[in-house]
């Protein structure tokens, strides 16, 4: 069986961990969201490629969800007593050595692909795993300035400095009208025999591998059932902010109101046993939809989760 999923980091790094082990024979292609991207220090950086290529090859840091485990910080400290900013955005000694691998990569004129294929050579993820383009995208947030304007942020500056506390007008995706997909992209969802979305940030995560060119198409005519699973239960998100980006874009935060965001693509929807109460409205969207514990406290819960998934798949085919 060929699955691709879409991800983000963390949220889709866990499941897809669950995936592999409910599906271990299976053909795992996982399209990673690059737009969370952003140069530090002459460093390019990639988060979700990482949270997931760390999680699968066993070295995130658990706890943290993002990084390397047994990380250390003498790099980080060092660049603080030079006063080299930012100093909201910390890079762990173990970590840079991916970045250095990738920036250098880039420099000599890999594609994003090719340099991610060779840092998962290393780290063995048991997926196949592709950016969602080659080209640079990045998500700047837009917020108000102290004199009444506007200025636009890098993503990584809102969400991690600002906590998102600072109400977001936009999102924008700056570089996307320019993307296209990396090589093997379109493919893979092409020739799935099914595509999941987990449960990822549907606005920042999931929405810039949409917007590449294609990419939304060919989600919408795959042959393969789609089936996604909710990162909201109840009214908010299990981890993160997510609810102050649907906020931005005028979605309810519920599951329901992420399920609307995809329903042109979805044959299936899972949300979490609590959430029964939103069945309903989101078979009424046309999307059939089952209620399943959702929190992904260990990795054999989110292995039922990938079960419950692979089980609505093949109830819509
Ligand atoms: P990020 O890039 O690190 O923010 O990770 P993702 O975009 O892949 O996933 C973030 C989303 O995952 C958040 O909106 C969380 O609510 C969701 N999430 C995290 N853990 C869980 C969980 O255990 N269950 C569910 N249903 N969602 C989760
Ligand atoms: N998140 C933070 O809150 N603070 C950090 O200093 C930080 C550093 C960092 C370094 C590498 C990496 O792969 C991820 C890192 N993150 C950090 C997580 C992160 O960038 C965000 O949570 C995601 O991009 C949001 O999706
Ligand atoms: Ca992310």
């Amino acid at each position: 069986m060929r699955i691709t999923a879409l991800a983000g980091g963390v949220g889709a790094a866990r499941f897809l961990r669950g995936l592999r082990r409910a599906a271990p024979d299976a053909d795992i292609t996982v399209i990673g969201n690059t737009a969370d991207d952003i140069t530090l220090h002459g460093l390019h950086v990639s988060p979700d490629l990482d949270t997931v290529m760390y999680t699968l090859g066993g070295g995130i840091d658990e706890q943290q969800g993002w990084g390397r485990a047994d990380e250390t910080h003498s790099v980080a400290e060092e660049l603080a007593a030079y006063g080299a900013h930012p100093l909201w955005f910390t890079l762990g000694d173990r970590d840079i050595a991916t970045h250095l691998v990738r920036t250098q990569m880039l420099a000599a004129g890999y594609p994003l692909s090719a340099v991610t294929e060779a840092l998962c050579d290393r780290w063995q993820p048991g997926v196949r795993l592709l950016p969602m383009s080659d080209d640079r995208v990045e998500t700047h947030v837009v917020i108000p300035d102290d004199d009444g304007q506007t200025r636009a942020v890098h993503f990584q500056e809102w969400w991690v400095r600002m906590r998102a506390a600072v109400p977001a007008e936009r999102i924008v995706l700056a570089g996307i009208d320019a993307a296209t997909p990396a090589p093997g992209v379109l493919d893979a969802v092409a020739d799935a025999d099914v595509v999941l979305l987990p449960p990822s940030n549907p606005v920042v995560s999931i929405g810039p591998i949409l917007a590449v060119a294609g990419v939304r198409d060919a989600v919408a005519a795959a042959r393969a059932p789609v089936v996604g699973l909710s990162p909201i239960i109840g009214d908010a998100p299990v981890r993160g902010m997510a609810d102050a980006v649907l906020r931005t874009i005028g979605v309810e935060v519920s599951p329901a109101g992420v399920a609307g965001l995809f329903a042109d693509l979805l044959d299936g929807w899972l949300v979490d046993s609590t959430d029964e109460a939103y069945v309903a409205a989101v078979e009424e969207a046309g999307v059939r939809c089952r209620a399943v514990p959702l929190w992904m406290r260990d990795v054999e819960a989110a292995a039922a989760m990938a079960a419950a998934a692979l089980d609505l798949a093949a109830a819509v085919r």
